[in-house]
């Protein structure tokens, strides 16, 4: 059974928001319309308390951007973004969310960095999406959302290593861009065997 999995589409990823990816929006009635041909969508809500470790506003002298070593590994900085409970952190108003039956929220937990729907960036922590897409008898993930070089690749590669088959639909996502990172997503989502295909390419019938 599939599922369509649209991550962090949420007011501050998208123009005018506090980690605004360009044109993030743009890719909302493409999802919207993908929604139509799905029976089991899933969000992901990112969603930090004030103060989260990986806010550069957190840690002196440092800037957005910026990388850091933490217990878990490297940690790119970011400006303050999706606060619980901050319009910020709301799913942006013209994604359809109606037709959702779970919403997975994750970076609730100030001292790890969440980018996976599946597990926090230790990789040890985990969301509890897998168990509950296989007790739900879903095995086939259409990933969608922002950002492509962060919480879409994360929670591809995360999909692939639990079994799911996992498609990333390129039009329906967005990156952020670091140092080509978007790029560097593509490669790694596609060598983790990730498969890449366009809206016009997908032939559904649910
Ligand atoms: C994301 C950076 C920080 C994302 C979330 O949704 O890709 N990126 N938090
Ligand atoms: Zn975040």
């Amino acid at each position: 059974m599939k599922a369509l999995l649209v991550i962090d589409i949420q007011n501050d990823f998208c123009p005018g928001g506090a980690l605004a990816v360009h044109d993030g929006d743009t890719i909302i009635p493409i999802i919207n319309q993908l929604s139509q041909q799905f029976e089991h969508i899933i969000l992901t809500q990112d969603w930090h308390p004030q103060g989260h470790s990986s806010f550069a506003s957190v840690h002196e002298g440092k800037a957005p951007y910026e990388v850091i070593q933490m217990s878990y590994g490297s940690q790119v900085l970011w400006p303050d973004h999706c606060i619980q409970g901050t319009v910020g952190a709301e799913f942006h108003p013209e994604l359809q969310t109606t037709k959702a039956q779970l919403i997975i929220r994750k970076g609730f937990r100030k001292e790890v960095d969440s980018y996976s729907a599946f597990y926090e960036n230790d990789h040890q922590t985990a969301t509890g999406l897998a168990g509950y897409l296989k007790d739900s008898g879903i095995d086939t993930l259409y990933l969608v959302g922002l950002a492509t070089d962060f919480c879409v690749k994360w929670s591809a590669i995360d999909g692939i290593q639990e079994g799911f088959d996992v498609y990333v639909i390129k039009d329906a996502v967005k990156g952020i861009d670091l140092n080509d990172s978007v790029a560097t997503a593509w490669a790694e989502m596609e060598a983790a065997g990730v498969k890449i295909i366009h809206t016009s390419e997908l032939v559904l019938s649910l």
